[in-house]
């Protein structure tokens, strides 16, 4: 009898090692695929499936908020070129997952959003599941595809699929619909492994029409003013060095947008970010690369354009010409192939801009950056944005490599025209949409995803979205250093309740608060600074030491400006020009 039981044993265990099941064949999908890492917060239907990526050699962040694992993915896709993976779990967890993936389609980011969810019988007779919702409909117009598996033999599909729309043409952020009973489904191992599909270049290359380029190139040579300016885009294309001969052949001025600082250095003698309003202005052709003409570049009309111009645009997009302004010459493609194509044409005969037009802009730059040296170099106390920056640039400048993330207002604004970026892709921030809260999340994924050091610097409001993270620094040990502009509130510390009563202004915080001691709370090293000495010592000791740090350092409250150089867009503000 005995032998009898454990030869069924034997049976029912090698038919149990025959058979796979919905979680194992996600994970294999994904390693397939060359998937390291999952940013996610676990709970039902997803817990073992995060244990499993983990038991399995995948690097699994667990974050404190959904949000935040979803922009860590999101940046993580701009850093690596790769879908970052966030994975959630039903109807809340889904929606605070959902505002990283609309964040990420908007930036052209590549994400996928991994969801569990209810049962579809129960959701679509909606007879009250645990967290019953119709997460694929709600993610559909936040996404740039949103498919959902019913099927385990479906899964390898499904994430290919997934992983196509990410990042093939304009990246952006994709929902991936997982049922809890898809990832219980079993499946004969063997059937499962032939079910899945390792994706052949995912992101094709798009070659421009050879006529397109030659419009191009016929408009760059007859321009007398030109420039050429540099988007998030182009940075994400990794065309590093075709972009820097394309500028230096040409000899034409550039601007770098925020996230494409860096690209080229930005005290490379060519860069025009210290002339930008002249630039802009001024210019008669206008070579955009990776670049939208939206609200950061005023819609490419008004004021902030002056006289005419001719617009070139290298996009991935077809759509995106004439979106705002007439583009005279579109280049459809992806920005290697088109920069490239444009570089074969030009040649080395290509001649440089007239000299007046250089000499103009060179000149109101040096004055320009002048002016800002003396502000950097005053002794004030307490600090301002411009003094506390000073130590910051020099940080950067001695340590070029680090990723550097910022969010804020003029933490923001202050600190994207002080410090030079020296490499691509290491300045992080808020992006298109400028939202804050993207700090926290994206600190942890540029440390995951590069390996090195991460400087994050957040005005005090911005911080207060992510803030909790600090414990997933903590608890992963991640170099990371935060510095936290603290001017007591939002734009400013020093508003008043314009009745008198006890409730404190909209826009200001408890004055005087330590953030520091959040960091100390999970062993983390706290820094309360007051001085640039301090700031600079607490910041170099961190990135000595690798250890999460947070350094708060204590701003003038009254030294911002309302809604840092967004003034423009308030309804108040605007409303009274
Ligand atoms: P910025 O905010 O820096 O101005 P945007 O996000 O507005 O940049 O624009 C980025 C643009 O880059 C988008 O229009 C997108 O389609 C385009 N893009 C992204 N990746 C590529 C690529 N590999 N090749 C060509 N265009 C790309
Ligand atoms: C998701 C509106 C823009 S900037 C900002 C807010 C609330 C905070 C500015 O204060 P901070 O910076 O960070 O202390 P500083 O240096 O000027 O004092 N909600 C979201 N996104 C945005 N952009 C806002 C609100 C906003
Ligand atoms: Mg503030």
């Amino acid at each position: 009898m005995a032998e009898v039981g454990n030869e069924l044993q034997r049976h029912a265990a090698e038919e149990h090692q025959a058979q796979t099941d919905g979680f194992h064949l996600v994970i294999d999908a994904l390693k397939l695929n060359g998937i390291e890492n999952i940013y996610g917060l676990p709970g039902i239907p997803v817990t073992d499936l995060a244990r499993l990526a983990q038991a399995n050699g995948m690097r699994v962040i667990s974050f404190r908020h959904e949000q935040n694992a979803g922009n860590a993915a999101a940046i993580a896709g701009f850093i690596s070129q790769k879908p970052g993976v966030c994975l959630t779990v039903s109807a809340p967890g889904f929606l605070n997952g959902l505002t990283a993936l609309a964040h990420a389609t908007t930036n052209c980011f590549p994400m996928i959003l991994i969801s569990g969810s209810s049962e579809r019988e129960i959701v679509d007779l909606q007879q009250g599941d645990y967290e019953e919702m119709d997460q694929l409909a709600i993610a559909r117009p936040h996404a740039k595809a949103a498919f959902r598996v019913l099927h385990a033999e479906d899964i390898g599909v499904g994430i290919a699929r997934a992983i196509r729309a990410a990042v093939s043409g304009r990246p952006g952020g994709v929902y991936l619909d997982l049922p809890a009973k898809l990832l219980g489904q079993s499946l004969e191992a063997e059937k499962g492994r032939k079910s899945l599909i390792k994706v052949v270049d995912p992101a094709p290359r798009q070659l421009p029409a050879p006529d397109s380029v030659d419009r191009a190139v016929a408009l760059l040579k007859g321009a007398k003013r030109p420039l050429i300016l540099l988007g998030k885009g182009a940075a994400y294309a990794r065309a590093d060095e075709d972009i820097r001969a394309l500028v230096e052949k040409t000899g034409i001025p550039y601007l770098p947008m925020s996230m494409a600082k860096g690209l080229l250095p930005d005290t490379h003698p060519q860069s025009a970010s210290a002339a930008r309003s002249y630039v802009l202005a001024e210019a008669d052709v206008v070579l955009l690369v990776g670049a939208r003409l939206n609200w950061l570049l005023a819609h490419g009309k008004g004021k902030t354009w002056g006289g005419p111009k001719q617009f070139i645009q290298i996009d991935i997009s077809p759509t995106e010409m004439d979106s705002n302004v007439a583009i005279a010459a579109p280049v459809v493609g992806d920005i290697g192939s088109c920069v490239s194509a444009i570089l074969g044409k030009v040649g080395n005969d290509f001649a440089k801009p007239p000299a007046d037009w250089l000499n103009a802009v060179y000149e109101r730059k040096d004055k320009n950056l002048a002016k800002m040296g003396e502000m950097l170099n005053k002794e004030v106390s307490p600090m301002n944005f411009h003094t506390a920056l000073r130590v910051l640039k020099d940080v950067i400048k001695a340590n070029p490599g680090i990723s550097f993330v910022n969010e804020g207002a003029n933490t923001l604004d202050y600190a994207r025209a002080v410090i030079d970026m020296y490499e691509p892709r290491k300045r992080l921030d808020v992006g298109t949409w400028g939202v804050m809260g993207v700090g926290m999340g994206y600190a942890v994924a540029a440390a995951v995803e590069t390996k090195k050091p991460v400087l994050a610097l957040c005005g005090d409001s911005a911080f207060g979205f992510s803030g909790m993270e600090v414990e997933t620094i903590c608890r992963y040990n991640l170099p990371v250093c935060i510095v936290i502009f603290n001017n007591n509130g939002i734009y400013k510390g020093i508003d008043k309740n314009p009745t008198g009563g006890a409730d404190p202004a909209v826009t200001t915080f408890v004055p005087g608060a330590r953030y520091d001691k959040m960091m100390e709370a999970f062993g983390g090293v706290g820094a309360n600074v007051t001085t640039t000495a301090e700031l600079e010592a607490a910041v170099n000791e961190a990135l000595r030491s690798g250890k999460p740090t947070l350094v708060n350092a204590v701003i003038d409250p009254s030294a911002g400006t309302e809604s840092g150089r967004l003034t423009n867009l308030n309804p108040q503000s605007s409303a009274k020009k």
